[in-house]
């Protein structure tokens, strides 16, 4: 429509001085039927100035100048129609336009071949058609931002953009391949930000399977899985995210790989020049772009990390270990005992000195060999057990039977089962009669272990009873309480699990095997929680130090009678914590609800919290500068993982200093979940009447309307961030002249190229500068105003991972003034002041709404 106005300027500039009204008609006629056609036909152009607008105004095609870009060169390019600069395809990617050669065109040729010419005439780039019946042949944009060219007496397209992709997969595109040929459609990064022509990163479909790569040059760098029912193997959370899945399909010689979204909005998939997969969806409210979804997100994702038959767990500390039956040697993870086989067995091939052990949920290793028309199990693993050099096998209704021959790569633990596949790794017997004990050492541990559990019950029950004598007045509170809740008489002998006492909501699972701990226990271990044992006081109670029988300290928080934490509150940390873990999540040990009390066990962090440390003067020399960063990043991934990686999307809302511990290397955990959300897959926010969590550290939008997203906890990471590089606490920091508070004193020192004197002084200057500099800007995008300015955690992680990492500039935080954070100071449990202190508490604000 730009032509249209532009037409319509000239022409009603043109009729004061003499034009014939039927001219000017004649001119808007023109003009609209060019604006609306959208096309180009043959001879047509379409000069540096001009556009073509898709029919239903979707996308523009036309000549541009990257945003940001130094240089004075145009590209011909498509973007979204009337939205920020949002480029999806480019056609001169290596040779563009100088703005100022004004007689540079695109234009449909007489061949029917779509080129570029510059003012000289010179073709600087052409999509390469050429038909030899040209007539009426015509290019023209779609609402889906596919460019083609249509030979008009076939209607058959000759040439689409489609077929010719650059950085970006729209959601009307394909991956796909030609299977004679091999060759696949491929989608190639920018060099940088600014700079359209081809980077290093490339993303298609492998030349044989169903899987897309991600490739660094030629060398893979993360790769799906392969394509299972409707989602990738090698992508948690993607049947969640992807309600309507991807679709495989075979059409002649070509197999593609298309997408059904259930977002119905605008959404694009982007290989950004960092080498990373980035979903972005359109919010319509805000009117903003969102990074939905990520990939590679986690060091896992790393093609084969862990080497081969190495497995690779991001939840753990130490991510690589090698598959069971194998051993570390000097060139990785070798087998312990070779499987016998054709050659080293007198009964060849499919020898029974071999068998298979499952590893469940796991990425499915790389360059799986697909056996066709296997019907069962059995049958797969007899394929394999034919071949020598089948290593594992796997099967499963929508794969059916894939093999591994050789080595196995690219294998990565995830957190549940239903996410990856399970596969059959061959091992010799030996090996797996180790993991399988033999019967008759089975019913002898049988009969020990009854014997041993009676003796326990009995005993655990004359102290069980001995204990409740003093308490013979509530007995009729007990009574209540035991028949909800089923106390377990010892820990020992404790084969309760949360499926007999938690609700079962449909679609979650209980915490099975974590186990119940019975409150004569809990009460040796603290020395029936005695104040030297007292840690402190949280939002819903004290929190003691303790030891159990075995010689594990714990911390053992029991929920106060009066606190805000009832029963739900303890449920949902308890349901919460037991199913995630995590390296960077606080473990729970175990809990107890016995007579009136509810108690959580927790691992002891023998470094307390990060409040605790860091605005200790006496402790804070301890933190240099490398361990915040390592801090920061660890605190990063804890809530990625919460927000992405786990199966479930779980919003702590609570996140502040005082929730974060620090075991004895100073790695921090994430604690208190008395407030998470388990969000639905396709859910992005929740509106509440009940706000709960911690000013200074609640985001605008939930403290005032009561709307939490992943992106509050965003918000809160953010001033986590400032206060680890400051020094310096939300609620007590005022900058008195100014009269600003942390978050717009940080933008301030931002804004006048100042950022690093936020610094700490206690560091001394001893700091890294540049990741400084990146905690910084992290953090001052994570407190903008709007949620949807916040970047999400997976962005989070590779900002502040890389420093090749593309930061976008913020713009002034929320609450830059100090005023809305007086307010906070309110803030105060009852309780033993000694333990008090200001940020620390968890509040509860009921607004009407
Ligand atoms: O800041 P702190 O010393 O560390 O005081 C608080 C207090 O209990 C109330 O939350 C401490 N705390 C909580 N959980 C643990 C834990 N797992 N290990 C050690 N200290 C803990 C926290």
């Amino acid at each position: 429509m730009r032509i249209l106005t532009r037409m319509r300027r000239i022409a009603f500039a043109a009729s004061p001085s003499g034009l014939s009204f039927v001219l000017l008609s004649w001119i808007l006629v023109l003009a609209s039927s060019y604006a609306q056609n959208s096309s180009l036909s043959i001879g047509g152009k379409l000069k540096l100035n001009q556009t073509i607008i898709s029919g239903g105004k979707e996308f523009e095609l036309g000549f541009f100048t990257p945003r940001g870009s130094a240089s004075n060169q145009r590209y011909l390019g498509i973007w979204y129609y009337n939205i920020t600069q949002t480029v999806v395809w480019v056609a001169n990617r290596e040779n563009p336009i100088a703005a100022d050669d004004s007689d540079a065109a695109l234009v449909l040729s007489d061949n029917g071949d779509a080129v570029i010419l510059d003012g000289s005439g010179k073709t600087v780039w052409s999509a390469g058609v050429s038909t030899p019946s040209p007539n009426g042949t015509f290019a023209r944009l779609d609402d889906t931002g596919n460019f083609v060219i249509t030979q008009a007496s076939t209607g058959v397209p000759l040439w689409e953009s489609f077929r010719h992709p650059t950085d970006t997969f729209l959601r009307d595109m394909r991956f796909s391949r030609n299977t004679t040929t091999k060759q696949a459609l491929v989608w190639t990064s920018w060099k940088s930000a600014t700079d359209p022509s081809p980077g290093q990163f490339s993303l298609g479909l492998d030349h044989n399977s169903s899987e897309l790569y991600l490739w660094n040059g030629s060398v893979p760098i993360w790769r799906t899985g392969l394509l299972k029912g409707r989602t990738f193997t090698g992508v948690t959370t993607m049947s969640a995210f992807y309600i309507f899945g991807f679709n495989p399909e075979t059409n002649g010689d070509e197999f593609s790989i298309s997408v059904s979204p259930s977002f119905a909005g605008k959404m694009r998939f982007v290989l950004d020049y960092t080498g990373s997969i980035v979903e972005y969806r359109w919010n319509e409210s805000s009117g903003k772009w969102f990074d939905y979804w990520g990939r590679p997100s986690n060091k896992c994702d790393s093609y084969n990390r862990c080497g081969a038959f190495g497995i690779c767990d991001p939840s753990r500390s130490s991510i690589c270990s090698c598959l069971p039956g194998f051993e570390q040697s000097s060139g990785g993870c070798a087998r312990r005992i070779p499987v016998g086989c054709a050659g080293n067995s007198s009964s060849g091939p499919g020898s029974d000195s071999s068998g298979f052990l499952t590893i469940p949920a796991v990425k499915p290793p790389d360059q799986a060999l697909w056996i066709r028309s296997i019907q069962s199990k059995d049958d797969c693993q007899a394929v394999c057990l034919n071949n020598c050099s089948c290593t594992a096998f796997a099967y499963a209704p929508d794969l059916e039977c894939m093999i591994w021959t050789g080595r196995l790569l690219d294998i990565q633990q995830f957190p549940s089962p239903g996410n990856g596949v399970d596969i059959y790794l061959r091992l010799d017997r030996s090996e797996l009669e180790n993991k399988k004990p033999k019967p008759w050492k089975v019913a002898i541990y049988v009969v020990i272990s009854t014997i041993v559990a009676i003796c326990c019950a009995i005993f655990f029950y004359f102290m069980w009873r001995h204990r409740r004598k003093p308490r013979e007045s509530t007995k009729e509170e007990e009574k209540r309480e035991s028949t909800a809740y089923r106390p377990c008489s010892s820990m020992n002998s404790c084969s309760v699990s949360f499926d007999t006492i938690l609700p079962n909501k449909e679609g979650e699972e209980t915490g099975q095997g974590l186990p119940l701990i019975d409150l004569g226990t809990v009460r040796d271990a603290t020395s029936n929680f005695s104040n030297e044992n007292k840690l402190g006081e949280g939002g819903f109670g004290p929190v003691y130090r303790g030891k159990l029988p075995e010689g594990q300290e714990i911390a053992v928080k029991r929920l106060s009678r009066s606190s805000g934490q009832g029963l739900e509150e303890f449920m949902n940390e308890v349901k919460l914590i037991a199913k995630l873990q995590h390296r960077n999540l606080v473990k729970l040990v175990g809990c107890c609800i016995e007579e009136q009390e509810k108690i959580l066990i927790y691992e002891y962090m023998p470094n307390k919290s990060l409040d605790a440390f860091l605005f200790d003067k006496k402790l804070i020399p301890q933190l240099d500068w490398g361990k915040r960063f390592r801090i920061v990043m660890g605190i990063a991934r804890g809530l990625l993982y919460l927000h992405q990686d786990s199966r479930l999307k779980v919003v702590h809302r609570d996140l502040k200093a005082s929730n974060i511990l620090l075991d004895a290397t100073l790695n921090p955990k994430i604690s208190d979940f008395g407030l998470a959300r388990i969000f639905g897959a396709d859910q992005s926010q929740v509106n509440t009447c009940r706000v709960m969590g911690t000013y200074g550290y609640m985001s605008p939008e939930y403290a005032m309307e009561g709307r939490f997203s992943i992106k509050s906890d965003v918000f809160s990471f953010g001033v986590l961030v400032l206060e680890i590089v400051s020094g310096k606490r939300m609620t007590r920091f005022q900058h008195e002249e100014l009269n600003l508070n942390l978050l717009g004193y940080s933008w301030k020192l931002w804004k006048e190229g100042k950022a690093l004197e936020l610094l700490d002084p206690s560091l001394d200057g001893q700091c890294n500068e540049d990741e400084v500099m990146r905690c910084i800007h992290v953090g001052l995008l994570c407190v903008q105003d709007e949620a949807t300015d916040r970047p999400a955690m997976f962005s989070v992680v590779q900002m502040l991972g890389s420093a090749a990492a593309n930061l976008y500039e913020p713009q002034m935080p929320a609450y830059s003034r100090r005023r809305h954070l007086l307010e906070s100071d309110t803030s105060s449990t009852d309780g033993d002041p000694r333990f008090q202190s200001i940020n620390k508490h968890t509040i509860t604000i009921v607004e009407a709404r």
